[in-house]
């Protein structure tokens, strides 16, 4: 995760999530109950389906990191100045790190004096979405990581330097069968962990629960061009050889950027097509590490009458991290919800699918 605006305030530790999304300081980011009738732009309903641009955006202009109107109302810019936040892991209960189980021995004498172990071996981020199932990015799986070490999940962890939450073994990778490393569409994968604790507490009990995906609501709400968005990771927080990751939880809020517009900044049209959705913010944006972890939206729920947070994308690509103007591209999850079912119900030995 990369911050070059100021403001960063690790201090505000206590009100991440919910907060951050202006809907109160719950520390239940996580099915708040919410009885008073929702004043939130979140509230339009719409679906899966119907996931796409719905307004006009040809009145906007990017500048300094921000979409705006051209008659300077700051419509995609409502977040501008606000930086990262420390988040407790209370409040992103479904996230998710991805870490390879490479020994110290097998690092230079180098590496291991200038990283900690739990640095190197970072892989990425990732979210909890049904009990053992991970979600991430498919360039987040290397297949000679798995088969020479193998690959761990540590969940409700915040701090990844110490030993935080519960830690679980991968024994299944599927990659989406499209994922293009030229164009990076498809960039979406599902990890499988077994279970092996004897103290068999729920991940409830730890404080762990799976996040809603985008479109698999009752009545699914559409995402709108004001949704506010937060994604978070352990990411450098600097580019460059001496970039270094985070190692607390970092959030973030972003605005969206439309699809055309994206497409426009990055100079990249062949990239950024309706599977996927990009997010920008002042100076900050995801960054090498972020990877595979999830960006969040939090809607209002009609059929629970709660308000839930909703994963709405994966940790994509970029080109360079919080580069003005440049946003931060993310797999949409809604458009991959049955890939992520069929997926999940395939038999035991596919590891690739379409
Ligand atoms: C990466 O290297 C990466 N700014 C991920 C996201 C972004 C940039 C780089 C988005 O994994």
């Amino acid at each position: 995760m990369l911050f070059q605006a100021a403001g960063i305030s690790g201090r505000l530790a206590g009100i991440a999530f919910l907060a951050m999304l202006g809907i109160g300081s719950s520390s239940a980011a996580y099915n708040m109950a919410a009885d008073a009738p929702p004043m939130l732009p979140e509230t339009i309903l719409g679906g899966a389906d119907q996931d796409y641009e719905v307004e006009p955006f040809e009145r906007l202009q990017i500048f300094d990191g921000c979409v705006m109107n051209l008659d300077g109302s700051q419509k995609f810019c409502i977040h501008k100045g606000i930086g990262g936040f420390l988040l407790d892991p209370n409040e992103a209960r479904w996230q998710a790190q991805i870490s390879r189980n490479v020994p110290a021995s097998e690092y230079s004498a180098a590496d291991r004096r200038k990283f900690p172990l739990w640095e190197l071996n970072h892989v990425c981020g990732g979210s909890l979405i049904a009990p053992n199932w991970i979600l991430t990015a498919a360039h987040c799986v290397n297949r000679e990581d798995i088969r020479r070490y193998g690959l761990t999940v540590r969940l409700g962890v915040g701090d990844l330097s110490k030993s935080e939450g519960v830690a679980f073994r991968i024994d299944r990778a599927i990659v989406h069968q499209d994922y293009s490393t030229t164009t990076k569409l498809n960039d979406i994968a599902l990890l499988h962990y077994v279970d092996e604790r004897t103290d068999r507490k729920s991940l409830t009990e730890l404080g762990i629960e799976p996040i809603f995906l985008h479109g698999d609501l009752g009545e699914g709400p559409r995402l709108t061009p004001d949704h506010r968005l937060i994604t978070m990771g352990w990411g450098v927080t600097s580019t460059g050889p001496d970039g270094r990751n985070s190692k607390n939880l970092l959030g973030f809020r972003l605005n969206r950027m439309p699809n055309e517009f994206c497409a426009q900044a990055l100079k990249a049209p062949e990239r950024i097509d309706a599977s996927v959705i990009c997010a920008i913010g002042p100076g900050i944006d995801a960054c090498q590490g972020d990877s595979g972890g999830p960006l969040n939206a939090a809607v209002y729920h009609y059929d629970s009458r709660r308000t839930v947070a909703v994963q709405v994308g994966i940790v994509s690509w970029g080109i360079g991290c919080a580069v003005p103007g440049n946003p931060g591209v993310y797999t949409r999850v809604s458009r991959h919800l049955s890939w992520i079912r069929r997926a999940m119900a395939a038999p035991g030995d596919v590891t690739v699918m379409r």
